[in-house]
């Protein structure tokens, strides 16, 4: 009989997650995670399940523009496609983005609301690019205090109704580029008693969105950041027709394919000030933030399907003789992968922790300075890491990992969005300095790896704990030696943050296999620590970690996950 492969398959995401199930056991209240655990697997169900089949099946559907009906009219309208629909329906009725503000968990929510997405946003087609403008937008309306607005639009983007519910675009981007968004060329304009935009925006995604928050410079205005104003703009009007907005094309991009990304024309569009004049990148700011961690998010449910998908197949696939799964070489393969997007969950989530705290006015000044700085840090270590193991994934699948129709390429073309959109590695390395300028700033991050480092006391953990602390130290030396040199500091911003990023990830790993070394919950997540220390943390001084010696033992267990 000819042979044929068997694909890789997915069970419950939920109950094939340990680490997530570890995780949300530490930190959640044990009835809290017991009232919530039958949605999680019904959502791992969904994941990993029907929706995952709705992704494959749905993969040549991309959205559709139509500029002109067929009597002449410009109508640009955007047809997205069937998985798109359904999770707008999924993501409204379960909350996704309104558990954030609804607070079912106080400070927990984020990371409830968060467990939510991570369950199903992998099969999702990137419907999570509009849900975290959408929490982006609703953040920095209620932070803006301009009540109109907050009336008028939050209500619509945290509405559990699918009728009702809004999404947000963030129109930041122009043809001058979207890392110096002060060089933006739209012009506000007062008319007839109310502001007018005028200009192109180059790049904005999920142009479907009922509201978008942009940036546009009042006439009179000087130059920069400062002289931008942020506004408020409703696309459309009560009869669905743009307001003095042409959707120009969509882009033909690698990845996101689902995602509607336009260039727009912004032709007289009505707008309101969400605060004030100008200011308009320190106003928006509170957006970026929460995008910015909806990009970790987005990274670690991408690794975790990539690894997830590798570690299934591996099980599948027979050469030379035996399973991949049992090949030791294939083994630390998997292991290698696991650990990155294990040390990437940590940071991502602790983020998650930050913010939830934050915006129950409980944090003190420290959380505020330490979630400023881990921010652009999260971001920028975890969009690295899913790329790298998006990469290494579809070589666990060979040809077959290259070959559109498996659905598999879609995760590093999708991977690769994640260091681009919402700030490149170099602008956030830039701003990692830019949030430890500031007074205690350092000191909040440095407390945090020591805080984490602190909790081990396993003797196979201690070493991952000094490495996190000492390549910290050096990382602080690096800075301080080199103060006076501007330029020498920015050639090193990368490697600073990279090993700020990758540091706290270990210490975050160690001290989380500790409580699982205490609870009885085995030695998969200590594997994990030293299989991340032994791939090394410090980028800035002596590099790699030599003492760490990983044994074979721990990369088959972290390969089965
Ligand atoms: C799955 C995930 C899905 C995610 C989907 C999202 C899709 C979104 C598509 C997009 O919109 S992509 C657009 C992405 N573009 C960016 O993210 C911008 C990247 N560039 C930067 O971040 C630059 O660093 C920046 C534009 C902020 C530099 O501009 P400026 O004018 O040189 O800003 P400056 O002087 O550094 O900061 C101005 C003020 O804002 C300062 O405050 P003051 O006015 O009080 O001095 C800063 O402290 C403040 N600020 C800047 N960044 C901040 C911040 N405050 C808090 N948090 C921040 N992150």
């Amino acid at each position: 009989m000819a042979f044929f492969q068997d694909p890789p398959r997915l069970g419950n995401q939920y109950d094939e997650d340990a680490l997530l199930r570890e995780y949300l056991a530490r930190v959640l209240p044990p009835e809290a995670l017991a009232a919530r655990e039958d949605e999680y697997r019904e959502l791992g169900e969904l994941g990993g399940g029907e929706l995952h089949r709705a992704m494959l099946e749905d993969r040549l559907n991309q959205p559709v523009h139509t500029q002109w009906d067929a009597w002449g009219q410009r109508v640009d309208s955007i047809e997205v496609s069937p998985l798109w629909r359904r999770a707008h329906v999924l993501s409204s009725e379960r909350g996704l983005v309104a558990l954030a503000y609804e607070r079912p968990l106080g400070d927990l929510s984020r990371v409830h609301q968060f467990a939510m997405n991570y369950l199903v946003q992998a099969s999702l087609d990137v419907y999570s690019c509009p849900l975290a403008m959408t929490d982006g937008a609703a953040r920095t309306l209620l932070d803006s205090g301009n009540r109109e607005l907050i009336d008028r639009a939050v209500p619509r983007l945290t509405s559990r109704d699918p009728q009702r519910a809004w999404t947000s675009g963030q129109w930041m981007t122009e043809r001058t580029g979207g890392s110096d968004v002060g060089q933006s060329e739209t012009v506000a304009r007062q008319e007839g008693g109310g502001w007018r935009l005028f200009g192109t925006k180059w790049f904005t995604s999920a142009t479907t969105s009922q509201m978008a928050l942009t940036l546009a410079r009042p006439e009179g205005n000087g130059p920069g950041g400062k002289g931008l104003a942020l506004f408020f703009v409703e696309l459309r009007d009560e009869s669905g027709r743009l307001r003095n907005i042409q959707i120009n094309r969509l882009k033909d991009k690698l990845g996101t394919r689902k995602v509607p990304t336009a260039e727009l024309t912004l032709d007289g569009t009505p707008a309101t000030p969400v605060r004030g004049l100008d200011s308009g990148v320190r106003h928006i700011a509170p957006m970026l933030n929460v995008t910015r961690t909806w990009n970790a998010m987005g990274a670690i449910w991408g690794l975790r399907r990539a690894v997830a998908l590798a570690r299934d197949y591996a099980g599948r696939r027979r050469a030379f003789g035996a399973p991949l799964a049992d090949k030791p070489l294939h083994a630390d393969t998997l292991a290698a992968m696991a650990a990155e997007a294990e040390g990437a969950f940590h940071l991502a989530f602790r983020a998650a922790e930050l913010l939830g705290r934050i915006e129950g006015g409980g944090a003190g000044a420290g959380d505020e300075l330490l979630f400023r700085a881990l921010t652009p840090i999260a971001k920028l270590t975890t969009a690295k890491q899913a790329v790298a193991v998006a990469s290494e994934s579809l070589e666990c699948f060979g040809g077959a990992g290259y070959v559109e129709d498996t659905g598999l390429p879609r995760m590093l073309a999708d991977a690769q969005v994640l260091p681009i959109w919402e700030g490149t590695t170099n602008v956030l390395s830039l701003d990692t300095l830019r949030a430890l300028a500031g007074a205690g700033a350092f000191e909040a991050l440095d407390g945090e790896v020591r805080r984490a480092a602190g909790q081990v006391r396993d003797e196979r953990l201690v070493a991952c704990a000094r490495s996190a602390t000492g390549a910290v130290d050096r990382a602080a030396e690096w800075l301080g030696r080199r103060l006076g040199d501007g330029a020498e500091v920015e050639a090193g911003a990368r490697r600073f943050a990279m090993t700020l990023g990758r540091s706290l990830e270990l210490a975050l790993m160690a001290a989380h296999a500790q409580w699982c070394l205490d609870s009885g919950r085995g030695p998969r997540a200590a594997a994990a620590a030293r299989r991340m220390a032994a791939h090394g943390v410090d980028w800035i001084g002596a590099g790699g970690a030599g003492s760490f010696d990983f044994e074979r033992s721990d990369s088959a267990l972290l390969a089965r996950g």
